[in-house]
């Protein structure tokens, strides 16, 4: 599944192109007992497995010896601090990062010792952490210089700014009854430049207004959400008044 996975996209042609370089370690092959287990049953019983220590000691030995230096040791648990895009950037300048999937009901709790962050990619429960995994090296590796074609669009994505994204289009101009926004015909860059912004802020004003609260914005966005917010306490307002019937 890891594999299939990464031969794919940008993260695949990264690796081809030897930007980034991940390796699979299977934690069987640093058992030592004839089932290679991996987990064994809880202490204080309770249903579900956890898995054992030590393979996962001897993988993090062999890996540092491997690469020469401590790596960023990451652990995928819905008990972790949230994935972000500020987190991506912090991990994409460790030299080595690992991330270890925990299956089951997860790890022994010792295992900590050896890990530098838990990260979370969301509030859900999944089967394992190879997809969690899966998702840290893709948003990890986009900050790799040269690994997205257009750094111009590296810094422009949408968390990077703090903002939601602006809506897209493309041809044609008219499908069905809808027309693109005629301020992205116009020619005029300006107005267009202004309209992705207004856009941008609007969907996170409506959508996610907590990320208003780290978002660094330039005296022009300020201005645009300040005019957004007071058309939305407008609409409130309204609202209210028809409630009270004021
Ligand atoms: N799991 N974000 C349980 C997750 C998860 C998540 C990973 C399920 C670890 C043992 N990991 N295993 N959500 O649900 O990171």
């Amino acid at each position: 599944m890891i594999e299939a996975s990464l031969a794919e996209g940008v993260v695949g042609r990264a690796i081809e192109r030897g930007l980034i370089d991940v390796a699979i370690h299977d934690l069987r092959n640093f058992t030592a007992d004839r089932h290679r287990s991996v987990d064994d049953v809880p202490y204080g019983g309770g249903p579900g497995m956890v898995m054992k220590p030590e393979p996962i000691f001897k993988a993090l030995d062999a890996i540092e010896a491997r690469r020469g230096g401590r790596p960023t040791v990451l652990l995928t648990t819905p008990q972790g601090a949230r994935f972000t895009q500020a987190a991506a950037e912090r991990y994409s300048s460790s030299k080595n990062v690992v991330l270890l999937c925990g299956r089951y009901e997860g790890v022994d709790e010792r295992v900590l010792s050896r890990v530098d962050e838990e990260v979370s990619i969301g509030d859900y429960v999944l089967s394992g952490g190879e997809l969690p995994a899966l998702v840290v090296v893709d948003a990890v590796a986009r900050f790799v210089p040269g690994v997205v074609g257009d750094d111009q669009s590296v810094a422009e994505d949408s968390f990077s700014r703090g903002l939601l994204d602006f809506p897209h289009y493309t041809r044609p101009a008219v499908v069905g009854a809808e027309r693109v926004p005629e301020v992205l015909l116009s020619g005029n860059h300006a107005e267009i430049r202004r309209w992705r912004k207004r856009e941008s802020l609007a969907r996170t004003l409506v959508r996610r207004p907590d990320l208003l609260e780290k978002a660094t914005l330039d005296e022009e966005e300020r201005r645009l959400l300040a005019e957004l917010q007071e058309l939305q306490d407008g609409r409130i307002a309204e609202l209210q008044n028809r409630k009270t019937g004021q």
